[in-house]
């Protein structure tokens, strides 16, 4: 009993210095938040095999298991700190200041932070280590013999009197320390869902955006309306995926955001966000995918995007030297590195302020990104941009190739079987199988399906809305009682077909054939 009460002492103590310090955090700097500073240095830590290996066990979730890991440690770590608080206190300040330390120094060695990002995790020191202090002394009253360093009578060189109450009426002193213990978890409760509300209550500014000087083709009738189960033509914002090492979604505040072009080039310049939209906006439908998507994952997505062309800006500031490369850099300092030949030979890469005819929202990086047609999205669509800088690979690394990336990614080609459902029972007779297909920058020639170890046989072609966009693809089938495998694969415009060979996405995306098992009855 007394052993769970120290270390109950530890538990509050380090759960109300993280939540006073998530608190601070919401008003100065949400990621510099203890816990979320260092589930985001484990994250830029973590070596690629066990990242892969995490998003293909946890998918989005991820993060969620991510954070829940760092806490579950910190409180077995605080529950030792507590133990250590009934016989050596100094031991268990000690514990408690290293861990708060450790989340002070993450705080801080975070590409963009600020000295102030200190703050939360010295708040969250001083908390805890009171914390631990006030209830231990409570503790020790509840169990009998006062805490260590407590001016209690052992402190003073005397034996405890008879009338000493913590002595004589431990009960009393037990609900004292429950009553202390109760307070410090209400508290903390407040603190922490507070600054939740706080963090989560900042909203975007609402943006009028300029028209576009160079409009998309509306967007013709998808399957959607005819094949049930078929991905719209277009993915609502909502629903598109979305994938970044953030912990907290950067919120920006546009009226001071500016977009820096530096690097190799004649004449830097600067934008603020009234100046980059001011200039000439093309309007583009184009599919992204993410290079961690497995064969028949769900890590793509079509929109309609908004923004400025890259070459106009890279022209403007004109080429000084011979860089390869683009670097672009988030308001966090995240980087992408694109390889300076594919943004210049001619796509629609931009620097995109719009989605899907809106402002882009906070989690697809308000106010501007990178959207390079062809190019996964880790070399290719930085979030939350501020900076372009042109450099060279041998200079420069970013993120992802820091850690064995590609450099160079194109999106392999790839078909995906929405409907019917993998390991779905569905009524005998006419169905419709369908799903999506792409070959960014290449264009989806054919899509073939193959039921059990039939011939591959040819699909009806969705809308053909550019060589960038995805194609919605079915084939109406017979379907006879019985356990059916069926398989897709796309070819593209150049007559290639997608690679059959299994690869993990690991270090440039992945390929093989999907295959769904379906019971038909
Ligand atoms: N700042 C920033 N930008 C980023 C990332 C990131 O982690 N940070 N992830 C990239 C990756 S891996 C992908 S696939 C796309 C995903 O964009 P979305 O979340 O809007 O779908 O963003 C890219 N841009
Ligand atoms: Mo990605």
């Amino acid at each position: 009993m007394t052993r769970l009460r120290f270390a109950l002492c530890g538990v509050l103590a380090a759960v109300a210095g993280i939540a006073a310090g998530h608190l601070l955090a919401a008003f100065l700097s949400p990621a510099a938040s203890p816990v979320l500073a260092i589930g985001s240095t484990v994250i830029d830590l973590t070596p690629t095999p066990v990242k892969e290996w995490a998003i293909a066990t946890f998918g989005t979730a991820d993060k969620v298991v991510l954070q829940g890991s760092v806490l579950v440690g910190t409180l077995v770590l605080a529950a030792v700190a507590g133990l250590l608080a009934r016989r050596r206190t100094p031991f268990a300040v000690g514990l408690i200041v290293l861990l708060t330390g450790l989340a002070g120094a993450a705080a801080l060695l975070r590409p963009a932070a600020s000295p102030r990002d200190a703050l939360p995790s010295v708040t969250a020191m001083v908390c805890g280590v009171v914390v631990l202090v006030l209830l231990g002394r409570l503790a020790a009253r509840a169990e009998g013999t006062p805490a260590e360093g407590t001016p209690g009578p052992r402190a003073a060189g005397m034996r405890p009197r008879a009338d000493d109450t913590s002595r004589t009426s431990p009960r009393p002193a037990r609900r004292r320390f429950l009553g202390g213990a109760a307070g410090v978890a209400v508290l903390s409760v407040l603190a922490a869902a507070g600054g939740q509300l706080r963090a989560g209550a900042q909203k975007a500014k609402q943006i009028v955006l300029p028209k576009p000087k160079d409009p998309a083709r509306p967007l013709p009738q998808g399957l959607e309306s005819t094949v049930k189960g078929i991905s719209p033509l277009r993915t609502p914002t909502e629903k598109f995926y979305r994938v970044d090492t953030n912990l907290v979604v950067p919120q920006v505040d546009v009226d001071g955001w500016t977009l820096q072009v530096d690097g190799m080039v004649e004449r830097p310049f600067t934008l603020t966000f009234a100046e980059l939209s001011a200039l000439p906006l093309i309007e583009r439908d184009i599919t992204m995918t993410c290079v961690s998507n497995e064969v028949g994952g769900g890590y793509i997505g079509a929109a309609r995007w908004l923004g400025i062309r890259l070459t106009d800006l890279l022209d403007r500031a004109g080429v000084k030297g011979s860089p390869d490369q683009l670097l672009s850099t988030a308001v966090d300092g995240f980087t992408i590195s694109t390889p300076l030949s594919v943004v210049r030979d001619g796509r629609d890469a931009m620097v995109a302020i719009g989605m899907n005819g809106a402002q882009l929202s906070d989690t697809h990086g308000f106010p501007a990104r990178l959207i390079t047609p062809g190019l996964y999205g880790f070399v290719g669509a930085t979030k939350w941009l501020t900076k372009l800088t042109l450099t060279t690979y041998a200079a420069d690394q970013a993120y992802w190739t820091k850690r064995q990336w590609a450099t160079d990614a194109p999106i392999r080609t790839s078909a995906r079987i929405d409907t019917p459902a993998p390991l779905s029972t569905i009524p005998a007779g006419q169905v419709a199988i369908g799903g999506v297909a792409w070959a960014q920058h290449r264009g989806v020639g054919k899509v073939e399906v193959k039921v059990d170890d039939g011939p591959w046989q040819a699909t009806k072609l969705g809308p053909d809305v550019g060589i960038d966009y995805w194609r919605q693809w079915f084939l109406p089938w017979d379907a006879q009682p019985g356990l059916h495998r069926l398989s897709v694969r796309a070819t593209d415009l150049q007559g290639r077909v997608q690679d059959a060979r299994r690869a993990t996405p690991f270090p440039s995306g992945s390929s093989g054939i999907q295959e769904v098992v379906v019971t038909v009855t």
